[in-house]
């Protein structure tokens, strides 16, 4: 859950000599800012440092990261001539210096811990290229995706392949378990997850490459995590909004969850971290197949001693 990131000074110090863009397209310096959290924070698992966006800049839509890191897509995707527009990619031509990437961290990490990689799913993405951006209410995406029924479920149809083509690059590459962020997906009712979205997500998760174990996470998702389970995911990701163990109960024990500390805890002390992490952990009650992670992103404010202090509790409170 962006565990590299500005509330590093090794990150905020890669990012004063590059760019968002630069950086991810240099798999050397992209490699490095990847280790960092393992090295300083002792977490279990790498998670690849690039975007879920970068795909969508062989599209020619004009993506770009603002001065305030907010990514800004110059010609959105407002009609269904635009869909029919967007030209064919190449994932592994235009993505090539991802992969090059995962390949340098998992020789950096001669096996110490296994790297996860990441793609968005496909109504995060088309959120982004019809929005222009970030969005409170995707009030375009929602009147696009009635008003362009075909259109909606064309643009669906290509982001599948090309979020497919992406995580089965990664894992080619080497990545050994990979995560669908449909980070955006939790403002939709579950009548229009099941309609617009659930095919297209099945879609990207049918087509990986098999025995990589899958995480499937959003946001503000607790009425749809049915439906996610039944799109696919070996991993149901969690946020801070559902408490773990009635959650896990009700989508059954036979799929692994993960989750999901509110990240706005880590702005508190060790002792507000540990009754929290604990809450969770007891939620798990040592049950095989739960992953402790956040329930989003860590917030830049964070002071990354905190994020230090909850590994070690982790680690501390889940050894066996
Ligand atoms: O953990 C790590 O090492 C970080 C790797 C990572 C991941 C998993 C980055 C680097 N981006 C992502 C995924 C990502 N990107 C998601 C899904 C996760 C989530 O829900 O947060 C999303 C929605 C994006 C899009 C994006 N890219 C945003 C969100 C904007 C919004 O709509 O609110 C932002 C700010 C970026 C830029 C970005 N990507 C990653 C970093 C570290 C940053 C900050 C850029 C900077 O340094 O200025």
């Amino acid at each position: 859950m962006r565990q590299a990131g500005r509330y590093m000074a090794e990150y905020r110090a890669m990012r004063e000599r590059w760019g968002f863009l630069e950086l991810c397209k240099n798999p050397q310096a992209a490699a490095e800012v990847t280790l960092q959290p393992v090295e300083r924070l002792g977490v279990d698992a790498a998670i690849l440092f690039a975007d879920i966006l970068l795909v969508l800049e062989p599209l020619g839509v004009g993506l770009e990261f603002t001065k305030g890191g907010g990514p800004h897509i110059r010609r959105p995707v407002r009609s269904a001539a635009d869909v029919a527009r967007l030209p064919a990619v190449a994932v592994d031509d235009a993505v090539g210096f991802v992969f090059e990437t995962v390949g340098g961290v998992r020789k950096a990490l001669a096996d110490r811990v296994p790297l996860i990689g990441f793609a968005g799913a496909p109504f995060t993405l088309a959120s982004y290229l019809i929005e222009g951006g970030a969005s409170r209410e995707f009030l375009l995406t929602k009147r696009f995706m009635r008003a362009e029924r075909p259109a909606w479920h064309a643009l669906l149809g290509r982001l599948a392949e090309i979020s497919a083509a992406y995580l089965n690059g990664q894992i080619a590459a080497g990545a050994q378990a990979v995560q669908l962020f449909d980070s955006w997906v939790g403002t939709l009712s579950p009548a229009d997850y099941r309609e617009f979205v659930l095919p297209h997500s099945r879609s990207v998760i049918t087509r990986l490459t098999p025995e990589v174990p899958v995480i499937h996470f959003g946001v503000g998702t607790s009425t749809l995590l049915p439906s996610m389970k039944e799109a696919g995911g070996d991993v149901i990701g969690l946020d801070w909004r559902v408490e773990l163990g009635s959650t896990w109960e009700r989508l059954g024990h036979d799929v692994a969850v993960q989750g999901n500390l509110d990240p706005a805890v880590l702005l508190s002390g060790p002792r507000d971290i540990r009754r929290a992490a604990q809450a969770i952990l007891d939620g798990a009650a040592g049950r095989p197949g739960h992953i402790f992670n956040l329930g989003h992103g860590v917030h830049q404010e964070t002071p990354v001693e905190n994020v230090k202090a909850l590994v070690d509790i982790v680690h501390e409170l889940s050894s066996r």
